[in-house]
Parts: structure tokens; sequence; C-alpha cells
């Protein structure tokens, strides 16, 4: 039994193929890991297969699948892992775009007790190297969508990832396209994960696949996720849902807390007795609304995001004054949609302001989520 497989997907890259196999194999003996290579090939027209059948000669922990019917990548890396020998699987491009040097460390935290090792390129120390405009817009906006599904994950469509055989063994995977990882994150099942950085290098040599249905089959992917995630409650997304079902009922809370403590101040304080209401009003408001966020605050700390490792924000100070500038700006885009929507397009202003609180909720939300709650990228 190996100590972990290296899944390679191809498809036509005969220029590459010996390369990354050689690269990958002398990792292994550097670092004394006991590993397999396992080419998963969509039987390309090229000379890749007959290129792996002769290294195979000399590598006995060289395999190769050779598939022939429903192409595609994520398809040939979810097969890999049915064929896989091993424990623990490390996905790399062929094309050399992915560094083998960083196998040993994703192997580490695997065993250290990570369930999935993710290979960034968007986080500190991470990037990507020659890359036309066009592609990094596109693999923004893919990034920016997956980060919807899994907010602590910096890169969550990259193509260089190491996860544990449990984590996939049970899952129903629908793959298709391009971003397997994705798949593996929303229907796999898995707690604890780990991101390293890296830099991307564009493919030298060969010929890149990218099309515009690639495209659409992703947001088909995060729909079929988002789904599947309503059902499944041992998901990571499932996680995700929770934790906004507890902001909202923190935020039903504040406005509770606003509320009474409006009522209190001016119907039983000294406030009471200012002849001028108007300031007594104004005064009461504020603290009302300050109280409020107080209250937020506290339950969602230790309740909502009360789960959270490796916090950006160490202080609980930090993150008061972190939640205290996003409520307010939250504040502010509830007050400027109420505004726009009854000013502009003649909206009920009951109406406008529903859609102002929802739009401000979900503000509210993403930012404290990234921002005040959000995972140090160390
Ligand atoms: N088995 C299999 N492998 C594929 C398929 N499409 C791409 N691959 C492999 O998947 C890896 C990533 O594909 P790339 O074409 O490099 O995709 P990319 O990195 O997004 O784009 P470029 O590097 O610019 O081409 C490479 O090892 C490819 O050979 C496929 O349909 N089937
Ligand atoms: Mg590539």
């Amino acid at each position: 039994m190996y100590d972990l497989t290296v899944i390679i997907p191809t498809f036509k890259e005969e220029a590459n193929i010996r390369n990354i196999i050689t690269e990958v194999d002398a990792v292994f003996q550097k670092n004394t890991l006991n590993g397999e290579i396992l080419v998963v090939d969509d039987d390309s027209p090229d000379n890749t297969i007959v290129i792996v059948n002769e290294l195979k000669k000399t590598m006995a922990n060289v395999d190769l699948l050779v598939r022939t019917t429903d192409h595609g990548l994520s398809q040939s890396v979810a097969d890999g892992f049915l064929h896989a020998s091993s424990d623990v699987f490390v996905v790399i491009d062929a094309d050399m775009s992915h560094p083998p040097a960083l196998i040993p460390k994703m192997y580490e935290e695997i065993r250290a007790g990570c369930d999935v090792v993710i290979g960034s390129r968007y986080m500190e120390g991470g990037g990507i190297k020659k890359w036309p405009l066009k592609r990094r817009i596109i693999s923004l906006g893919a990034t920016f969508l997956g980060r919807l599904l899994f907010p602590d994950i910096t890169d969550p469509v990259s193509g260089f990832f190491a996860v544990r055989r449990s984590v996939v063994a049970e899952a129903k995977l629908k793959p298709r396209g391009y971003k397997i990882l994705l798949e593996v994150l929303g229907k796999g099942t898995w707690e604890n994960d780990k991101e390293i950085p890296f830099e991307f290098s564009d493919r030298e040599i060969g010929t890149s696949k990218l099309k515009i249905r690639t495209i659409i089959e992703y947001a088909e992917q995060v729909a079929d996720i988002t789904l599947y995630s309503f059902t499944h409650h041992q998901s990571a997304a499932w996680r995700e849902w929770k934790k906004v079902f507890k902001f909202g009922i923190v935020g039903i809370s504040g406005i509770i807390v606003n509320l009474g403590i409006l009522f209190l101040l001016v119907e039983y304080t000294c406030l009471n007795e200012y002849t001028d209401n108007f300031i007594a009003i104004a005064i009461a408001g504020a603290v009302a609304i300050e109280i409020s966020i107080l209250n937020n605050f506290i339950w969602n700390d230790l309740w909502t995001f009360h789960s959270q490792e490796n916090r950006k924000y160490s202080s609980r100070w930090h993150r008061l004054v972190a939640f205290n500038i996003v409520s307010a700006g939250g504040a502010a885009i509830n007050w400027g949609v109420l505004l726009i929507l009854t000013g502009s397009f003649g909206f009920y202003y009951m109406a406008a302001q529903f859609i102002g609180t929802l739009i401000g909720f979900i503000w509210n939300f993403t930012v404290n989520r990234r921002f005040t709650w959000g995972r140090t990228s160390e």
C-alpha cells in the first residue's frame, strides 16, 4: 500500500507528461515517500499514452488509467479517486503549472489531521504568473462564486489539492467541467481544511482547453451544490447556511433590544422630563442602536461564529470594533436603498425599507463573515 497517490489528469500532454512524472517521482525519493503516480488519460490521440506506458516499464509506482467514455477533467479525477491504491490523494496538472515540490507539505498536513489541503493562488504568498487579463477576470469571477459557498477558502477552484480518501469515499460526486475541487468541497465529508500558497505558472507547452461552455457548466455546478446542501446536512455548505440562520435570529433579537431600550429610555429615565422631545428621542435612539449592535455582537461572537478557528482578529475588542464599522455600513446601505427606492422608483416606503433591510443583512453577514470573523491567511 502506498502512502499517497498523485493523480495526474491528462489530455494531449505528450510534451509535458514525461517531465511531470519524473519530477513527482524525484520529490517522492527526496522525501522518502512511498508514493504512487496515477495518470488518468482521456484516450489522448497524441503520444501521451505511449510515453506513460514506456515509463511504466522502469517505474513500478506509475499507473495509467485510460478512459474512453464520458470525456472530461473532473470525471477523470473522480475516476482516479476510485482507482487509487492509497488513502491520500493529491491532484496536480500535467503542464507544470503546479509545483510538485509542495506535495510533501500537503501530505504532512493530511497526516496532521487535515481532511483537505488546497494549493492557493489567492492567499498571501500565492500568485499567478503570466496570465492574460481575460483569464484573470474569469478566474476571479469563478473564485468569487465559490467563496460564497466556502467563505474561508481563498481558492475553492484550485486544480492543485490533496484529500483524504474518506472525504470522497461516500460522496455522490457529479463531476463535470473543470472544478472538481468545488465538487469535493460541496459534496464530500470534511471538517478541517488548510490552504498553502503557491505561484501558478501558465503552461509553456501544449494547448489550453478552456471554453465558454466551461463557464456555464461552472455556474450550474454552483447551483447544484447549493441545492445539494439543503438536503445533506453534513455538508460544509450547510454549515454555512446554519451561520446565516443564526445571524438572522441574532438580528431579530437586536430589533427587539433596540425597540425595548428605546421605550425604556424614553418612558422611564430622566430623558422623559426633557420638554424638547426631539433631543430626548435622538439621544435615546442612538443609545438603543448602539446597545442593539452590542447585543448582536455578543451573540454572534459567542454563538454564530463560536467555532471559527484561526481568527484574523484574535482579540474580542478588535472584533467588536470591526463589527461596529461593518454594521454602520449596513445601516447606511439600508438607508440609501430606502431613499433611492422611494425617491427615484416610487416604491411604497415600507416595501423599500424591507428590501433595504434585506440588502443590509446580506452586507452585514458576508462582510462580517469574511472580515470580523474571518480566518487568518497565514
Ligand atoms: N483526463 C483529462 N484531462 C484533462 C482534460 N482537460 C484537461 N485535462 C488535464 O487537466 C490539467 C489541466 O488542464 P489545462 O488545459 O492545463 O487547464 P488550465 O490550466 O485551466 O488551462 P491552460 O493551462 O491554460 O491550458 C492538464 O493536466 C490537462 O492535461 C480532459 O478532458 N480529460
Ligand atoms: Mg494548465
